[in-house]
C-alpha cells in the first residue's frame, strides 16, 4: 500500500517485493527461513525478510568474537564518542523510525516516536558513563599494597527482544554493551524484522564511517532455532532476555547450566492502588494510559486496579468515560488513541481472558469484544475491557497471570495494607503504583513492608519509566536490570586486582607459611 511504502521508504528499506537480508555481520546476508512483517492494522505483508542460516549465525558470532577483541582495547571515552554519534543518526530518523515502528508493531505514532526517543536518551546516558565506568581503589591490610575493582570488557552480549518495544529495549542494551566494550549480537522478534534492520543499517553507517567492524553490532533475524543456538552457545558471555515468563525460565537455565550470565525481563503484572485520598484527576486519566495505550502490550501495563471503596464508583465512573472515548484505527494517523494487537495470535490471547471472565461471572464494564467492522476487522483491534472478577482471591489465574491484551482486572479494598498484599501476592514483580497524598502511605508503600516490584511509583501510573532509574522486575520478572542506574555493571567483567609494591610478600589474614 502507499501508506506502507511512504514510511518505507524514508528509511531505504526497498518496498518492491524482494526478500530483504535479515543478517549484518558486516555485510547484509541472509539464506535462512523467510520471516513475513505482516502489518496488524491493515493484515498486509509489508516484507519479506531472508533470516539467519545456522551456518550465518556461526559465522556472524566468529566475527563479533574478533571485532570484540579490537574494540576492547579503545578507550571507553572514545567508544562513547560512538555512541553520541548513533545518538545523532537516530535523533535524525526519529520520526521515520517511529513511524515504522506503529507501521510494524502498530502502537500509535506518539508512542512509536517516543520509542525512539527511548534510544536517544540512553545513548546519552552511555556517552556520559562513558567517562564515569569507574573501579574502585580499595585499601588493602596489607603493608605496600593495594586492590583496584577494574571493569573490564565483557566479550559479546546476545540481546533478545521482544516485538512491543521493537526499537528501545535494544537500545537500552546496544548503547550501554557498547560503552562497555562489548560485541552486542540482536535477535529480535520474528515478527519485527523491519524495524531490527532500520536500525541496523543506522548503527552499521556510524560504524562503518568509523573504520569499526560492522559486526560490533550484529543482526541475526531468525525464530525459535536461531534464539535457541544463541543462548545455547557457549561464545556468548551474556545473554538479555525480553519475553514471556515461560520462555525466559528456559533461557535461563540453558544460560546458566554453561555457566553463562542471563540479564530478563519477563512478564509484568502491574497493579495501580487508589487511596481515598488520591487526586483522581490525576489518578484517573494514568490509569488509563496504563491499561490502554501500546493496547495493553508493554510490560508496564496497568492489569489490576485496586480502589479504595469510598471512591471506587466515581473512579470507576470516570474510567468508563474515558474508555468511551477511544478513537481505535490506523496508528499512523494523528487523532488514533487505539492500534491494533501486534498479532492474530493475541485475539486470542484476548478473547480467552474475556471467556475466563464470562465463566467466573465476573462484570464486564465496558469492552469485552472485537472491532469487527470495517475497516478494523482487517486488523487486530480489540476493545479495551474492564471488568470485575468476582474472586479476590489474587493467586487465581485470573488476577496471577500476565495477558498482553488491554484487560484491566479491577476490586475494592478497606486497607492499604490489604491492597499492598494483594499487589505482592502475584508471582511477576515489575511495575506498581500507589496515588495518595499522604506521606506516611508513602513510606508504608516504598519500605520494607510495601510493594515488592522493581518499580515503585507514587502519583506516577505503572509504565512509562523513564532510562535514568535501572529498569526491571522482582520474582518471575527475573530480577534483571537494564538501561540506566547501576545496570551497567552487569556488562563488564570486574577485575579484582592486588597489588605488591613492597620488598615484602606477606599472606593476608596474617597466615604464615614458612618452610
Ligand atoms: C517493556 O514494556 O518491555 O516503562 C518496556 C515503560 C517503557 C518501557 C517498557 N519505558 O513503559
Amino acid at each position: 500500500s502507499s501508506r506502507a511504502s511512504t514510511v518505507l521508504s524514508a528509511l531505504d528499506i526497498p518496498t518492491t517485493p524482494t526478500e530483504l537480508p535479515g543478517v549484518y555481520d558486516g555485510q547484509w546476508k541472509g539464506s535462512g527461513d523467510v520471516l513475513e512483517s505482516i502489518c496488524p492494522t491493515t493484515g498486509e505483508v509489508l516484507a519479506r525478510v531472508k533470516s539467519a542460516s545456522p551456518e550465518e549465525l556461526s559465522v556472524a558470532l566468529e566475527k563479533a568474537r574478533e571485532a570484540y577483541k579490537e574494540f576492547r582495547l579503545i578507550p571507553a571515552p572514545r567508544r562513547g564518542e560512538l555512541v553520541r554519534q548513533l545518538r545523532e543518526a537516530l535523533a535524525a530518523k526519529r520520526d521515520e523510525l517511529g513511524a515504522l515502528v506503529s507501521l510494524e508493531m502498530g502502537k500509535i505514532k506518539t508512542e512509536g516516536v517516543g520509542e525512539v526517543q527511548e534510544f536517544v536518551d540512553i545513548c546519552d546516558y552511555a556517552v556520559g558513563l562513558s567517562r564515569m565506568m569507574n573501579g574502585r581503589v580499595v585499601s588493602s591490610e596489607r603493608p605496600g599494597h593495594t586492590i583496584l575493582e577494574v571493569p573490564n570488557p565483557l566479550g559479546i552480549v546476545a540481546v533478545l527482544s521482544a516485538f512491543n518495544f521493537p526499537v528501545a529495549v535494544y537500545g537500552w542494551n546496544l548503547s550501554i554493551s557498547m560503552a562497555a566494550g562489548n560485541a552486542t549480537i540482536w535477535k529480535p522478534s520474528p515478527s519485527t524484522p523491519l524495524c531490527s534492520i532500520a536500525v541496523t543499517k543506522i548503527v552499521a553507517s556510524v560504524l562503518e564511517k568509523n573504520g569499526l567492524p560492522g559486526a560490533i553490532a550484529g543482526l541475526v533475524t531468525g525464530g525459535k532455532d536461531i534464539g535457541e543456538a544463541l543462548v545455547e552457545d557457549r561464545d556468548v558471555e551474556m545473554v538479555s532476555f525480553t519475553g514471556s515468563e515461560a520462555v525466559g525460565r528456559k533461557v535461563g537455565k540453558v544460560v546458566q547450566s554453561r555457566f553463562g550470565k542471563t540479564l530478563l525481563e519477563l512478564g509484568g503484572n502491574n497493579a495501580s492502588i487508589i487511596m481515598p485520598d488520591a487526586d483522581l484527576s490525576l489518578a484517573v486519566p494514568a490509569v488509563f494510559f496504563g491499561s490502554v495505550g501500546t493496547a495493553g502490550q508493554r510490560c508496564t501495563s496497568t492489569r489490576r486496579l485496586y480502589l479504595h471503596r469510598s471512591i471506587a464508583p466515581e473512579f470507576l465512573s470516570r474510567l468508563q468515560g474515558l474508555y468511551g472515548t477511544i478513537r481505535a484505527g490506523d496508528p499512523l494517523a494523528t487523532d488514533t488513541l487505539l492500534g491494533p494487537l501486534h498479532t492474530r495470535g493475541a485475539l486470542g490471547i484476548y478473547s480467552s481472558a474475556i471467556d475466563q471472565l464470562k465463566a467466573a461471572d465476573a462484570e464486564i464494564l465496558t469492552g469485552g469484544s472485537r472491532y469487527d467492522e470495517a475497516p478494523l476487522d482487517q486488523g487486530n483491534f480489540v476493545r479495551p475491557t474492564i471488568a470485575i472478577p468476582k474472586t479476590l482471591d489474587p493467586t487465581h489465574e485470573m488476577w496471577a497471570t500476565e495477558r498482553f491484551a488491554p484487560v484491566l482486572y479491577a476490586a475494592e479494598f478497606d486497607e492499604l495494607e490489604q491492597a499492598i498484599e494483594w499487589n505482592n501476592a502475584v508471582p511477576q514483580g515489575l511495575s506498581s503504583s500507589l496515588w495518595t497524598r499522604d506521606l506516611r502511605n508513602v513510606g508504608k508503600w516504598i519500605g520494607p513492608a510495601g510493594s515488592d516490584a522493581g518499580i515503585v511509583n507514587v502519583n506516577v501510573g505503572t509504565s512509562g519509566a523513564e532510562i535514568g532509574a535501572a529498569f526491571g522486575g522482582n520474582k518471575s520478572t527475573g530480577w534483571g536490570r537494564e538501561s540506566g542506574g547501576d545496570a551497567w555493571k552487569q556488562y563488564v567483567r570486574w577485575s579484582a586486582c592486588t597489588l605488591n609494591f613492597s620488598d615484602e610478600a606477606p599472606l593476608a589474614q596474617g597466615v604464615s607459611f614458612d618452610a
